[in-house]
């Protein structure tokens, strides 16, 4: 595996980076997860605003263009031959000096990973998984806002725990209203007849990229969508429920906290839209070859 490290690649066993980086010192850094599908990046710029969106928010200039990190991401793949594959692309503060002061980090790094990911089973894309709530509350706006992309994951780290704890294998996280937020590394969806509803980004969500995809392709679909609050009553009545994730892609949920979703099976809206979103991926995005 080739890795992209500031403007060069190193085999994996020389990938590094120091000890003394922000990043790992801090969490003082930022990143994305990418999907390759055929031969293409798919929604590559979506992501790459998102990066610098994220970099603006913590004042962490990324020392290359818009469009120079997006060759780098579809050269990565190019580099390690990848027709499918699970980009990381990672911007860290940069080396600096023990005391957090990011003014004492002189260039924040660029690295690329190029690899494969396979989040969740197939049994749970199959028959749906179950998820619980977890007491971990999401990220408080005025606090670290989960806009932000950070390398800072420990409040989604702790939700994840909680739901392995629980025996799940995701977390359905509150915000400190009591209102659904998200889940650690994916949006939450529901069905109510013909309507579509995921909370909105105001309730902690992160601007998701594979949630505005869905959203748009249920309303070209003649199906109403829209962002209300949403409590754990909203999703435990709904019709049908799933996840969606650049990671994860659409997930249907079959449980959330003991109560069973609709019919208990993966619903025809969820259907209909894993099926449309399959399609978009295959045949859309920036080409690697
Ligand atoms: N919420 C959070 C907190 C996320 O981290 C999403 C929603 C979905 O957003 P996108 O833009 O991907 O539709 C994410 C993304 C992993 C992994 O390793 C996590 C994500 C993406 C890829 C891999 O668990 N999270």
């Amino acid at each position: 595996m080739k890795i992209f490290i500031d403007g060069q690649y190193y085999d994996e066993e020389n990938a590094k980076i120091s000890v003394f980086d922000h990043g790992l010192l801090y969490g003082d850094g930022i990143f994305e997860g990418i999907r390759a599908y055929n031969g293409r990046v798919f929604k590559l710029k979506e992501h790459i605003d998102r990066l610098f969106h994220s970099a603006k928010a913590l004042l962490l200039t990324i020392p290359m263009s818009h469009a120079e990190i997006m060759k780098a991401v579809v050269d990565t793949c190019r580099e390690n031959n990848l027709r499918d594959a699970y980009v990381r692309l990672i911007v860290t503060r940069g080396v600096g000096t023990l005391g957090l002061n990011p003014n004492r980090c002189k260039k924040p790094s660029v690295i690329v990973i190029a690899g494969t990911i396979q989040l969740y089973p197939q049994e749970m894309y199959d028959n749906g998984m179950e998820i619980v709530t977890v007491p971990t509350t999401r990220n408080l706006h005025n606090a670290v806002n989960p806009a932000i992309k950070s390398l800072n994951y420990l409040n989604n780290i702790l939700a994840k725990i909680e739901a392995n704890i629980a025996g799940v294998e995701e977390a359905i996280m509150l915000n400190s209203d009591g209102y659904v937020a998200e889940c650690t590394g994916d949006n939450i969806f529901i069905v109510r007849g013909n309507e579509l509803l995921t909370p909105p980004l105001s309730a902690g969500a992160l601007y998701g990229i594979t949630r505005a995809v869905v959203m748009e392709m249920a309303r070209e679909g003649g199906m109403q969508v829209s962002e209300p609050n949403l409590t754990r009553y909203d999703l435990f009545i709904a019709d049908e429920c799933f996840l969606t994730g650049t990671g994860a892609e659409l997930i249907p949920v079959r449980k959330i906290d003991g109560r069973v979703i609709g019919s208990g099976k993966p619903g025809p809206k969820t259907g209909s839209l894993v099926e449309k979103y399959r399609a978009l991926t295959q045949t859309s995005g920036d080409a690697i070859f």
